[in-house]
């Protein structure tokens, strides 16, 4: 398994405002840093950096205009003499009250306009950060055999996480969707569907967003249930896809507490949902904010839970892109994330 990593995201410090409170974020460098030598320790294939980002891959799954707002966001904050290191929106376009269409000219209204949360700002380093992560999707994408099966597996160790942001807007942590950017890669390279399954612990609202009028990729998605779950406006089991779309998203909302148990029968489900949907490649949302010491999050697997969520995910047995999302308990992320890659490779192995 290739690993792809950068260390562009050591500048992405961000604050969030959570509960009222601006504090440091939750989703900080420690992060990746803690999943990179975890990762290095299970020795589970070369690391490489990322090839430069194809920016064109990037406006293709995002609106060009919100590219180029992400990349010039904190020069424009700065130009403006604002004090606080990130720039972050404080009035969003609520839901019925706002003008359709009529993207403000102002820089806040900007971030109001291009956001759905305050639990993310733009510092200096958000953009460098943010295009590396989508180029080590990319490059995870270039590096597996569409011909294979899931002895071809890559693993993007992306940091900013990806699965929240849309077509235009930033949130939950994420700017750009690496995980969609690997898929539409796949596609791209001549793949005819493509499985997107995030099993992180919150909806994958963005990837949702992006594919929800498409075929070409099936997206699954198992989450804590929006009725009390971040981001609480999207993930319902009713929500399958419109137009062309329609049948090609699956949401499997979960009650609080999940267990494996519980948990990987809704995966199996899932993957099951996948099997019927002729794809030929996937890529995994891999969040192991599912983890039960999460400071944010209310699943219950336990670290050695985590081989199982990989074998499950290689029983597909196709060439596979893992993008890095969420996962926040510092001290049990890398073994989370190395059990699962571990437990991947191994049943993709056994297999051949
Ligand atoms: N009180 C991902 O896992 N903010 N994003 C939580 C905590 C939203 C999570 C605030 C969590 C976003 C990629
Ligand atoms: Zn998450």
């Amino acid at each position: 398994m290739l690993i792809v990593s950068s260390d562009a995201h050591r500048a992405h410090h961000a604050v969030e405002l959570d509960t009222g409170e601006l504090i440091p974020s939750w989703e900080h460098p420690g992060r990746a840093d803690a999943v990179s030598a975890a990762v290095a320790g299970a020795d589970l294939g070369t690391m490489v950096g990322p090839d430069p980002l194809d920016r064109s891959l990037v406006d293709r799954v995002h609106d060009p205009v919100y590219v180029e707002f992400l990349e010039t966001a904190h020069e424009r904050w700065v130009a403006e003499g604002h004090r606080a290191p990130g720039a972050m929106g404080f009035a969003w376009p609520a839901r019925g009250a706002a003008s359709p269409d009529r993207r403000p000219d102002d820089l806040l209204g900007q971030l109001g306009w291009h956001s759905f949360a305050a639990d993310c700002s733009i510092v200096a380093g958000t953009w460098a950060a943010a295009a590396d992560a989508a180029a080590c999707a990319q490059t995870a994408a270039d590096a597996v055999d569409l011909a294979a099966g899931a002895e071809s597996s890559a693993f993007a160790l992306c940091r900013p996480p990806g699965h929240h942001a849309g077509v235009d807007t930033f949130g939950g942590y994420c700017y750009l969707n690496n995980a969609a950017i690997a898929a539409q890669r796949l596609l791209d390279r001549g793949a005819t569907r493509v499985a997107l399954v995030d099993v992180d612990f919150h909806h994958g609202n963005g990837t949702q967003e992006l594919f929800s009028d498409r075929d070409d990729v099936a997206f699954c998605s198992i989450h804590g249930d929006p009725t009390w779950a971040f981001p609480w406006f999207s993930g319902h089991a009713g929500e399958t896809g419109v137009g062309a779309g329609e049948g090609f998203t699956l949401n499997l909302p979960l009650d609080r507490g999940a267990t494996l148990e519980v948990w990987l029968d809704a995966l199996g489900g899932g993957l099951d949902w996948v099997r019927g949907h002729g794809c030929d490649a996937l890529v995994v949302s891999l969040g192991v904010d599912t983890f039960e010491g999460d400071p944010i999050s209310e699943f219950a697997l336990g670290t050695d839970d985590f081989p199982a969520v990989g074998a499950a995910l290689a029983g597909l047995g196709l060439p596979t892109v893992l993008v890095l999302e969420g996962g926040y308990a510092t001290d049990e992320l890398g073994a989370n994330v190395a059990g699962v890659l571990t437990g991947f490779a191994t049943t993709a192995a056994a297999s051949i």
